[in-house]
C-alpha cells in the first residue's frame, strides 16, 4: 500500500482518536470540579492521601520490577555498532523542564491552556562583542585581526539562551489544578456554590452519555487504529537482535507488573478478585492498546469503571483524571529500564548509587511527564543525563516505541483503575458515613417540610373554622 491509501484505510481509526480526545478535557473538568465539591475537605485530603500513597508505592514498583528485568536478562550485551539509529534528540536542559513543569502549573490564560503549552525554547540573540581583545584600538590591529574579529564575533553571538515558547498540546497538568481547586472553592461556599457544582454535575453526566454513544463505535474504530498501523509499519528487520531483545525484556516487564505485582496488590488490600475487575476493564484496556494515550481513554475508563464495575462516582471523578495526569506505571517502569539498557549496550557498568539515581528520575519524570512539553522523548533525556549516559543512544530505541507505547499505556491505564477500585475500597467507612449524613440532612429536610405543612394545614384549619 502506497501512503495515500494507508491514509484511507486508517481514516475510521482517526475519527475515534478525534472523537475521544474532543470529550477529554470538558470530562476532566466537569468531574475534577464536582468530584472536589462533593467531598468535604476532610474527606478529599484522606482520599487524595490514600490515592498518592498508591501512585508512589506502584510506581516504585513499577520501576524496580523494569530494573531487575533488564539485570536478569541482559538485553544489551552485544555493543550497539550494527544497530539502526533514527531520529534526532533534542537537547533540553533538566532545570528548565522542571520549570516548564511548575510553570504549566499555573496557566496565565485558562482558554490557551486548552491547547497550548509553554516550553522553553533554545535561541540565539545577537550580543554586542569588543573585536578587539586588549582594548589598544588602532586600525592595524583591527585590519590584521579581522579574520579573528569576524570569528569572535560569530562564536559570541550564538550563544543559546532558554527563551519563552510555546506548543500546541493541551496543558493538563494547569487545567487539573485548576479545576481541582476551584471544586474545592465551590464545596466550600456550601449553599451559595450549589449552582455551580450542579451545573458542573449535569455538564459531567451529559458528557458520559456522549461518551456512551461514541462507545457503540469504538470497537470499529479500534480495530482500524491497530489494522492501520500494522499496514504503515515499515519493515520490521531493525527488529533483530539486541533492539529484539529489548523489546521482549520490556514486553515481560509490563506483564509481570499488570498481571502479578498490581492484581496482587489489588488482592491483598480488598480481598476480592482482581481478575473479575480487570475483566470489566477489558474495553478501556483495548482501547488504549489502539490509542497509545491514556487520556485518550479516559471517557472509556470512566465508562468502564461506572457503569460496568460499580465503582462511586465519588471515587472515580477524583481519583481516574489525577491518576492519568501523574500515575504511569508504565512509563516509568520502561524509562528505567531503557536507561540501563543504553548503559549495557554503551558497556557502561552501573553501581548502586547510579542505579538508585535512575529509579528516582524515571519515577519523577513519569509523575512530571503531563506537565512537560514534548515529554517522551525529553523526560528520557533527563532520566539518562542524570547519570551521564550518552542521551544520543535514545535514536536506537525509537524503531519500537510507537509499539511499547502502546504497551506502556496499557498499563498505565490497568494502574490508573486499579487504583480506583484500592481507594474506593479503603475510603468505604467515609463514603457510607457521607451517604448517611447526607439522608439524615434530607430526612431532616423532609420533617422540615412536613411540619411546615403541618403548621399550615392547621392555620388554614383554624382560619375555617373561624
Ligand atoms: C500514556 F487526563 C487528562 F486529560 F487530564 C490528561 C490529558 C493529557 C492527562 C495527561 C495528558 C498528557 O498530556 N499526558 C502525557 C503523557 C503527555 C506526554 C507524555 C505522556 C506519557 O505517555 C505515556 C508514555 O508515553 O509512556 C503513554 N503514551 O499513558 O498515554
Amino acid at each position: 500500500m502506497n501512503f495515500r491509501q494507508v491514509k484511507y484505510f486508517s481514516f475510521p481509526g482517526e475519527l475515534l482518536m478525534r472523537m475521544l480526545q474532543m470529550m477529554v478535557m470538558p470530562l476532566i473538568v466537569s468531574s475534577l470540579v464536582t468530584g472536589m465539591a462533593a467531598l468535604d475537605s476532610k474527606a478529599s485530603g484522606k482520599m487524595g492521601l490514600r490515592a498518592v500513597v498508591y501512585y508512589t508505592t506502584t510506581t516504585i514498583l513499577a520501576v524496580m520490577t523494569g530494573i531487575i528485568m533488564v539485570l536478569i536478562i541482559h538485553p544489551g550485551g552485544g555493543g550497539k555498532d550494527k544497530m539502526h539509529r533514527e531520529g534526532k534528540i533534542e537537547k533540553v536542559h533538566p532545570a528548565d523542564a522542571f520549570m516548564d513543569l511548575v510553570r504549566n502549573m499555573f496557566p496565565p490564560n485558562l482558554v490557551a491552556a486548552c491547547f497550548q503549552q509553554f516550553k522553553t525554547v533554545y535561541g540565539t540573540r545577537k550580543v554586542p562583542v569588543d573585536p578587539v581583545e586588549n582594548g589598544t584600538v588602532s586600525p592595524a590591529v583591527v585590519f590584521s585581526n579581522v579574520t579573528r574579529a569576524v570569528q569572535l564575533l560569530q562564536e559570541s553571538t550564538d550563544k543559546m539562551l532558554p527563551l519563552p515558547g510555546s506548543v500546541n498540546s493541551v496543558n493538563a497538568l494547569g487545567l487539573v489544578v485548576f479545576s481541582m481547586s476551584f471544586g474545592l472553592v465551590i464545596g466550600a461556599m456550601k449553599e451559595e456554590g450549589r449552582a455551580l457544582g450542579e451545573f458542573f454535575n449535569c455538564l459531567n453526566e451529559a458528557i458520559l452519555r456522549l461518551v456512551a454513544v461514541v462507545s457503540w463505535y469504538a470497537p470499529l474504530g479500534i480495530l482500524f487504529l491497530i489494522a492501520g498501523k500494522i499496514v504503515e509499519m515499515e519493515d520490521m528487520s531493525v527488529v533483530g537482535g539486541q533492539l529484539g531483545m529489548y523489546t521482549v525484556t520490556v514486553i515481560i516487564g509490563l506483564f509481570v507488573h499488570a498481571l502479578v505485582v498490581l492484581p496482587s496488590l489489588y488482592f491483598c488490600v480488598t480481598r476480592k478478585n482482581p481478575f473479575a475487575f480487570i475483566g470489566g476493564l477489558v474495553q478501556a484496556l483495548v482501547t488504549a492498546l489502539g490509542t497509545s494515550s491514556s487520556s485518550a481513554t479516559l471517557p472509556i475508563t470512566f465508562r468502564c469503571l461506572e457503569d460496568k464495575i460499580g465503582l462511586d462516582k465519588r471515587v472515580t471523578r477524583f481519583v481516574l483524571p489525577v491518576g492519568a495526569t501523574i500515575n504511569m506505571d508504565g512509563t516509568a517502569l520502561y524509562e528505567a529500564l531503557a536507561a540501563i539498557f543504553i548503559a549495557q549496550i554503551n558497556n557502561l557498568d552501573l553501581n548502586f548509587g547510579q542505579i538508585l539515581t535512575i529509579s528516582i528520575t524515571a519515577t519523577a519524570a513519569s509523575i512530571g511527564a503531563a506537565g512537560i512539553p514534548q515529554a517522551g522523548l525529553v523526560t528520557m533525556v533527563i532520566v539518562l543525563s542524570s547519570v551521564g549516559l550518552p542521551t544520543d543512544d535514545i535514536s536506537l530505541i525509537i524503531a519500537v516505541d510507537w509499539f511499547l507505547d502502546r504497551l506502556r499505556t496499557t498499563t498505565n491505564v490497568l494502574g490508573d483503575s486499579l487504583g480506583a477500585g484500592i481507594v474506593q475500597h479503603l475510603s468505604r467507612l467515609e463514603l457510607q458515613e457521607m451517604d448517611n449524613a447526607a439522608e439524615e440532612a434530607g430526612m431532616r429536610k423532609q420533617y422540615q417540610l412536613m411540619s411546615a405543612d403541618d403548621v399550615k394545614a392547621r392555620t388554614v384549619g383554624s382560619e375555617t373554622t373561624m
